[in-house]
């Protein structure tokens, strides 16, 4: 265990290095020695790293929190905060556990689609009975799945939310074929998981393409993964929140409140929830108040169908109906979320069908898709590595224009920056060759990791850590860096 920390080269402007890892973990340092197969993760070989980066104490620490965040069949994101499997912190997680395990990776992804419904839709959390009730707030009593989702075909177990989240999972599942084709092979993950993707973009592209445009809409702030960006803010001015007093928020036994969405945010989020159950889940039946179209989900829809044509070719059928749809996404997604005059994609609110004049980090991650006309590219490098996202203490990049008025350095998704948009935004820029700008990210990143104690989010003005730590997407995207020379780009 020592020699884990004795050599921190992790940053070297900071008193903390790599020996916070562990100082602040409060992992079971027996996990090492008590598991054969936990120390055969761990003792996986370690990848270059750039010269500051001590990337074995990184890799080390990174898989330490992976194995003590997984529960058996799949990874919670973290464990207080959010105790049962959240859906794309699951295709997070897979893409660094395959460096790992591969078997493992498919096991996480192929456990979140067992609680898929039959109309398509991936909720966006699966809940795990063995924790208790009061945990975590929406809890099972609150979404009552098995029955007030029958009419849309939701499993009679697990209990799930009924809402979504980013679909980034055929993205993840073709990650992690590539990782060992043999194994996948064996195991036939393609042939189990393929169908179920497609399912589950199809339920995206009908159901929810709510503006018509062929682009799929979100119907809770949850849903495109940002809780609290001022990007919702007038959209849900219109929502009438649930009385306070009528629910327990259970993320502040846990969370600092300044760090967190405030109590009269929570009553939307609570409203617009309750009402979406009460129609069953049922997208044909419901009045959304809240309806908006998001360039990060949307892009990730786009990248996924590109995984999509690929898995299809390695299994020998047709990659033609996820090519097309891959293209027509993209122009949809230029057409109706590209501002010009921004640098950047923004949201859609469909009740005024106008953009949001706000600039959130979900309007430059759609750099990750190919085939996007030069001039937005070029944009897009230009905003990103311009005064509004250019973080002074971090090289990540802040959820929110630096310089807008809502901009909070600490709450959530009004200004800290996250990891698993970083991680996005690096790979967009080696997708259009910006290798240089990759390389500043991909250190940033790595460096604020490790000094972070794998974070959940940091304020990009201090560097401080936010939210909760031993957080598992940033863990895992951190492994996945640390191996990122050997990465591909899809077609
Ligand atoms: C609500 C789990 C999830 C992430 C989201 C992040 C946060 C939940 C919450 O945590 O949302 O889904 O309780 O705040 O915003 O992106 O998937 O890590």
């Amino acid at each position: 265990m020592k020699s884990l920390l004795g050599q921190s080269r992790l940053d070297p402007d900071r008193t903390v290095g790599a020996q916070s890892l562990l100082d602040q973990s409060r992992l079971d340092p027996s996990l090492l020695t008590r598991s054969p197969a936990a120390s055969a993760l761990l003792d996986r070989p370690g990848a270059p790293a750039p010269g500051d980066i001590d990337a074995d104490a990184l890799r080390r620490g990174a898989s330490q929190v992976l194995l003590a965040n997984w529960t058996g069949a799949s990874t919670v994101p973290s464990r207080t905060l959010y105790p049962h499997q959240w859906s794309w912190d699951s295709a997070f997680v897979a893409v660094g556990l395959r460096h790992l395990s591969a078997h493992r990776a498919q096991r996480e992804l192929e456990s979140l689609l067992a609680a898929q419904w039959a109309d398509g839709r991936i909720p966006h959390i699966v809940f795990s009975p063995a924790v208790p009730e009061d945990a975590y707030f929406p809890s099972p009593s609150f979404w009552r799945s098995s029955q007030a989702g029958q009419v849309s075909g939701a499993p009679a177990a697990p209990e799930t939310s009924g809402i979504v989240q980013p679909p980034v999972h055929a993205l993840a599942a073709w990650l992690v074929h590539r990782a060992d084709p043999e194994e996948s092979r064996r195991r036939g993950f393609l042939d189990r998981v393929h169908p179920r993707l497609t399912a589950w973009h199809d339920y995206l592209l009908t159901r929810r393409d709510l503006g018509g445009g062929g682009l799929a809409a979100a119907v809770h702030p949850w849903e495109p993964g940002t809780d609290n960006s001022p990007c919702w803010d007038r959209a849900l001015a219109r929502v009438e929140p649930a009385l306070p007093g009528t629910f327990r928020r259970a993320d502040l036994d846990h969370g600092r409140s300044a760090d967190r969405p405030t109590d009269l945010d929570y009553g939307r989020y609570v409203r617009l929830a309750a009402d979406y159950r009460e129609a069953g889940y049922d997208d044909r039946a419901t009045r959304h108040a809240f309806a908006v179209e998001d360039p990060c989900f949307n892009a990730l829809l786009i990248v996924s169908e590109r995984a999509l044509a690929a898995m299809a070719r390695v299994l020998g059928r047709d990659d033609t109906p996820h090519t097309a749809r891959a293209d027509a996404l993209t122009r949809h997604l230029v057409t109706r979320l590209w501002d010009a005059d921004a640098g950047l994609f923004r949201v859609r609110d469909l009740h005024t069908d106008t953009l949001v004049d706000e600039g959130a980090v979900t309007g430059l991650v759609p750099l990750v898709v190919p085939h996007l006309p030069a001039e937005v590219v070029r944009s897009l490098r230009d905003t990103l590595t311009g005064p509004r996202f250019r973080a002074p203490a971090t090289r990540l990049v802040p959820s929110y224009d630096l310089t807008g008025p809502a901009f909070d350095a600490h709450r959530y998704w009004r200004g800290p920056a996250w990891f698993n948009t970083a991680w996005l935004i690096h790979r967009g820029l080696r997708v259009h060759g910006l290798d240089t700008d990759a390389a500043r990210l991909r250190r940033g990143f790595l460096a604020e990791a490790g000094h972070s104690g794998f974070a959940e989010y940091v304020d990009p003005v201090t560097g401080t850590p936010r939210g909760a730590r031993h957080f598992s997407w940033t863990a895992s995207l951190t492994l996945d860096l640390l191996n990122a020379d050997a990465e591909e780009t899809l077609p």
